[in-house]
């Protein structure tokens, strides 16, 4: 009997003849990614939690004691009786002072894939039976998109799910013009797990069908089809200027599809108006794109013609949103494909390949197992990307989506399953913001840097430790997950955890409704399989049928999907869900919000931190932030495939040659990358596949600062990156955009500490 684990970047295989056991690939991927192989390694078994920890001066003076050493002092070990009876009282006294609105339990971030264990859910349920938290809305990986999108066209989920198959641009795409490329390192992964890893062979089958593939951005390495693949350097954050003298040229040459626009959409009137320069004098041409974005008038008036003459596929990464006017280039991505009139046409519009790889995957959108969560009577929220803003301004107001609100006044923090220290910006901001509630509870696996954040730690298995569910949602394929070693140290699963906790405080039998975890697992199995299942007319053994078989495979139902296509054949009778049913090239609602950074429709508007800025005299690199392609966030950085990619255990800042040459840096040099808001210590490697005046820095190094400077040690980008929401419209992280500069680094270098334990104690 094969045994399986599933994790974000795949399926794995569990060798059995192997002692210690071994990870090996999921002999049903064709590519599969090496990433998750490392989950057993010793050196990210070196960096595991093994008891439950408190921060000495928390744990000896109190609530709120000393809270500006979180992050440098040491942790007392304790046991799990103790443990859990300290914040059982934590969460008492919290509560009964400040009530529920003072926790703040959005907890943001991946954690594992499994479906039962996974920490968000637990720690939602368990909070909601306590009464409440502060929650977050929306995401870090698509803060802009997920608030514009549905006013303009549709939902984020709908329009990942609604993506034509790969199969269908490969037999109709003829240009396939890429903002940001798609990157094959990123679609190793997808949200709760992979079954089948299709971005490579998609893109090869679309390049070997005669496919013309255009990549415009400041890299070139973000997008290999085996062909030839013509790179236009674009600077970053420009990407709507270029779009908007596209669709200047497609206007000007009447090339625009008249009739689509007035069947389909609503607004171009008003847009075009923009266009042509009639609103503020300004016409978006050809020369005026260039001179913001780079790219030569004469490309650009021949690539709109080019993108009017074939069936075009406009496609953009995440990144373009997660940034100052993040909405921008996606709405002007829609605009510019509505323009052409190819949206629901086979191969055509527009669409997000590349960040996971669900994006074309052929599918069936079938529901799966989750853990219900239960009810939040709180109101209070905050954007996801706001925490430090939160932390630092109880009581002040804040825009959303067209209301106002208020930040809640927070005294407790409850983190299960993400790493803030990780994930969000101006980590130095973050620092201050983090001294301020009383308590800081996080369970964690791994001595991240927000385990060393907190005041108590409380340790987690891994799904290496764990029996679960795991659902490549849209593959059709569910693989019992087995526990393949024994639970390391003292801990539990985040389950496990919060029934403890729920029997302290007196409300386990409306946490757990009288299950243990095994049974909670055969409960939402069969619950998938009655109520989404079975119905589709799938049939499944029962849950032990299913332990058995270790990997059920329905996949073969998949079938080619036309994105858009009822809506293009009948958009009266299968309207869209925005307020008009058609796409909204203008929104008289979003125009009605009177909002000073997003309008009713598409604008350049120029990011506070460019290489057009008056900043960039000081910082004259504009950094990207990519996602990594050894490691997913911050998660297996201590693993071996993690560490090949750095260098003298840094990680990398690509160059530019002349950038470097300027600056008198070599390959291979230490170097800080610095600007106003931080320093860190990375090195470098050159490349002509970035364009000059650009750097970029994978994220997710563990977050390694110096005592006293604050200097990251170990390459982390988001010491650099500003904390600011893309617009007042949506609030959403803005992590791609940051200035910055390079110089050698001086002295001997720091030493990378971030792996090693910080001083626990014994009582
Ligand atoms: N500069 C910059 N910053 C960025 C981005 C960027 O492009 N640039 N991208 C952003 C994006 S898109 C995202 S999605 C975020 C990702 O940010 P996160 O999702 O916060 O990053 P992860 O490293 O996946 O953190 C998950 C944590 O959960 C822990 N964990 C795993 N399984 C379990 C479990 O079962 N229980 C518990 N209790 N813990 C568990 C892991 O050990 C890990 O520390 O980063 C954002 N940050
Ligand atoms: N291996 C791996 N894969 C991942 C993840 C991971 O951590 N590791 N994280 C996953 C997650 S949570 C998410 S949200 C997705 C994110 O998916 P994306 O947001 O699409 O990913 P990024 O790697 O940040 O950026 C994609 C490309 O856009 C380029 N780029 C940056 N700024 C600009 C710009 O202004 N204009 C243009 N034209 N290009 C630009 C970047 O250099 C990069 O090559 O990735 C997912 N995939
Ligand atoms: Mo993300």
């Amino acid at each position: 009997m094969t045994r399986y684990t599933m994790s974000h970047w795949g399926v794995y295989e569990v060798d059995g003849n192997a002692d210690p056991p071994r990870l090996v690939p999921f002999r049903g991927d064709r590519d599969p990614s090496p990433i998750g192989l490392h989950q057993l390694s010793a050196q990210v078994m070196a960096t595991r939690v093994r008891r439950p920890a408190i921060r000495r001066s928390w744990l000896e003076q109190g609530p709120g004691a000393a809270t500006e050493a979180r992050g440098r002092e040491a942790f007392v070990e304790v046991d799990w009786d103790t443990a859990i009876g300290l914040v059982a009282d934590e969460i008492g006294r919290v509560r009964g002072r400040f009530g529920n609105a003072a926790v703040f339990g959005g907890s943001y971030g991946w954690a594992s894939a499994g479906r039962f264990h996974h920490a968000q859910s637990q720690v939602h349920r368990f909070l909601n039976t306590i009464g409440g938290y502060v929650r977050h809305t929306d995401s870090y990986s698509l803060g802009a998109a997920r608030v514009l999108m549905p006013h303009i066209v549709a939902g984020m989920n709908e329009l990942i799910a609604e993506h034509h198959s790969w199969d269908v641009l490969a037999e109709h795409t003829r240009l396939f013009v890429c903002f940001g490329g798609v990157p094959a390192k990123n679609g190793q992964i997808s949200p709760g797990g992979v079954a089948r890893h299709r971005v490579r062979e998609g893109l090869a089958a679309l390049a070997g069908a005669g496919a013309r593939v255009i990549n415009v951005g400041p890299v070139a390495d973000n997008l290999d089809t085996g062909h030839p693949v013509e790179w236009i350097t674009c600077r970053p954050n420009t990407d709507t200027a270029l779009m908007l003298a596209l669709a200047w040229v497609v206007r000007q040459q009447n090339l625009h599809d008249r009739r689509f626009l007035e069947s389909h959409c609503v607004g171009y009137p008003r847009f075009e108006r923009y266009l042509l320069g009639e609103e503020d004098g300004v016409g978006k041409t050809p020369a005026w794109a260039e001179a913001i974005c780079g790219v030569p008038r004469a490309r650009i008036e021949s690539l709109a013609r080019e993108m009017a003459s074939s069936r075009t596929m406009i496609n953009v990464a995440w990144s373009l949103q997660r940034a100052d006017h993040g909405e921008q280039p996606f709405w002007m991505a829609v605009t510019l494909a509505a323009m052409l009139g190819q949206i629901g046409l086979p191969g055509g519009g527009f669409g997000t390949y590349g960040p996971a790889n669900t994006m074309g995957t052929p599918h069936e959108s079938l529901g799966g197992p989750t853990l219900p969560q239960g009810v939040n009577p709180v109101d209070a929220f905050i954007p996801v990307a706001r925490i430090a803003d939160m932390l630092l301004h109880p009581g002040e107001t804040f825009a959303y989506n067209g209301g106002m609100h208020r930040y809640p006044d927070i005294r407790l923090v409850y983190w299960a399953g993400g790493n803030p220290f990780h994930h969000h910006q101006d980590l130095n901001r973050l620092r201050l913001a983090w001294q301020r509630p009383e308590a800081i509870v996080v369970h964690e696996q791994f001595w991240t840097a927000t385990a060393r954040h907190a005041d108590v730690v409380l340790p987690v298995t891994t799904s290496m430790e764990r029996e679960d569910i795991g659902y490549a949602a849209g593959e059709g394929v569910l693989v019992s997950m087995s526990p393949i070693i024994d639970p390391v140290g003292e801990s539990l699963d985040d389950f496990a955890i919060f029934t403890r906790l729920a029997a302290a405080l007196g409300v386990e039998p409306a946490f757990t409704e009288g299950r243990d975890s095994r049974q909670w697992l055969a409960h939402l199995y069969d619950q998938t399989r009655r109520d989404y299942l079975e119905r589709h007319g799938i049939v499944l053994p029962d849950y032990a049928g299913f332990r058995e078989r270790g990997l059920l495979d329905f996949g073969y139902r998949s079938r080619s999907h036309v994105m858009f296509s009822a809506f293009r054949s009948d958009p009266s009778a299968s309207p869209l869900a925005t307020p008009s049913g058609r796409i909204e090239l203008h929104s008289t609602r979003i125009a009605s919000f009177d909002l000073p950074d997003c309008g009713g429709h598409p604008s350049w508007r120029e990011p506070r931190e460019w290489l057009g800025s008056a900043r960039a005299a000081s910082f004259p690199l504009h950094l990207l932030t990519d996602q990594p392609r050894n490691r997913m966030h911050s998660q297996l950085d201590p693993s071996p495939h993690s560490a090949a990619a750095k260098r003298d255990g840094r990680e990398p800042v690509h160059l530019h040659p002349d950038d470097a040459r300027a600056r008198g840096i070599i390959d291979g040099d230490l170097v800080e990358v610095f600007n106003e808001r931080g320093i860190c210590v990375a090195s470098a490697v050159l490349s002509e596949r970035i364009m000059p005046g650009v750097a970029r820095i994978a994220t997710g190094a563990w977050y390694d600062p110096e005592q006293g400077t604050g200097r990251d040690k170990h390459g982390n980008p988001n010491v650099l990156t500003a904390d600011v929401g893309a617009s007042s419209l949506s609030q959403g992280c803005a992590a791609q955009s940051c200035l910055v500069d390079v110089r050698l680094l001086r002295g001997s270098p720091p030493p990378v500490t971030a792996f090693t334990l910080p001083e626990l104690r014994t009582r």
